[in-house]
């Protein structure tokens, strides 16, 4: 019984650590927001922290699902009635450019955290690298902070930037299957179009067709694939990509825009191996 006692004592101190670590019970909780995610750094000003957290904990090229959590430098306490907005900028030796990037919401049901996603069409590379300002509003009073962030290079294509046959620049992201399995996976891409260095925007009713790939093994196809169409509520290209076995997929597609005529991309046939417009996966 001695044991117990003492067992629940300890544990009873931790838990009332735990508590008084944070700045009040509430918050103790409120950590829960936050407990499937991994927080990549953390960008502050003199008034908040703002932290940045993904599933993986990383920033990498291609699309990115990234939450925020601002916390109030003064008292601690989290900041639940922001309104924030983001700006992605590479500084280049030759250049600057924005990417593709999603509007941040509040995330539904949630008290403290902030969700948004950005498209890097590039990896920081030396002293080529990304910053990212984050523009918000608390209360009727405007606030900036910046840092840098890195974006690590995806070793398989998960982006492409290509000009169309119509002389537009897009850039086109593979969002999902995040985690391919052998079967019949949903796939969803991003198609953006570069309206200048710094502002992209959403193309609407093109459609994107599919032909997956294994090229160590005949370059076979698989049976039951769906081209992706453009899904008005997500703001994304939807379809159903086919993976009969493990391993190494080029995913080759052909854009069509809303007159079905060809933006980019070739068929693949017997003497065309693949199309120039194509993602990869391996699992
Ligand atoms: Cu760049």
């Amino acid at each position: 019984m001695k044991t117990n006692i003492f067992l629940y004592t300890i544990l009873f101190s931790i838990f009332f650590i735990s508590c008084t670590d944070d700045n009040d019970d509430g918050q103790y909780d409120l950590n829960k927001e936050i407990e499937d995610l991994i927080k990549i750094q953390e960008i502050t000003n003199e008034t908040h922290t703002i932290e940045v957290y993904s599933v993986d904990g990383i920033i990498s090229q291609g699309y990115n699902d990234i939450t925020l959590r601002i916390t109030e430098k003064a008292t601690n306490n989290f900041v639940t009635n922001a309104s924030l907005e983001w700006k992605p900028v590479m500084h280049m030796t030759d250049k600057m450019h924005s990417c593709p990037n999603s509007d941040i919401e509040k995330v539904e049901g949630k008290q403290t955290i902030y969700m948004g996603y950005i498209v890097f069409q590039m990896a920081s590379m030396g002293n080529e690298g990304w910053t990212l300002t984050l523009n918000y509003n608390i209360d009727g009073v405007n606030y900036v902070a910046e840092d840098e962030i890195h974006v690590m290079p995806s070793d398989k294509r998960v982006v492409s930037v290509f000009m169309g046959e119509d002389g537009i620049k897009y850039v086109l992201a593979l969002k999902d299957p995040l985690n391919p399995e052998v079967k019949v996976n949903d796939i969803s891409a991003g198609l953006y179009k570069m309206e200048d260095m710094m502002n992209f925007s959403i193309v609407e009713n093109y459609l994107i067709e599919l032909d997956p790939r294994m090229p160590s093994m005949g370059n076979h196809s698989s049976p039951n694939n769906e081209d992706l169409t453009y899904d008005v509520h997500e703001e994304m290209y939807s379809g159903k990509l086919s993976l009969t076995m493990t391993g190494y997929w080029k995913l080759n597609l052909r854009l069509l825009n809303e007159n079905h005529e060809l933006v980019k991309g070739e068929l693949v046939t017997d003497d065309n191996e693949s199309s120039s417009l194509f993602f990869e996966l391996e699992f």
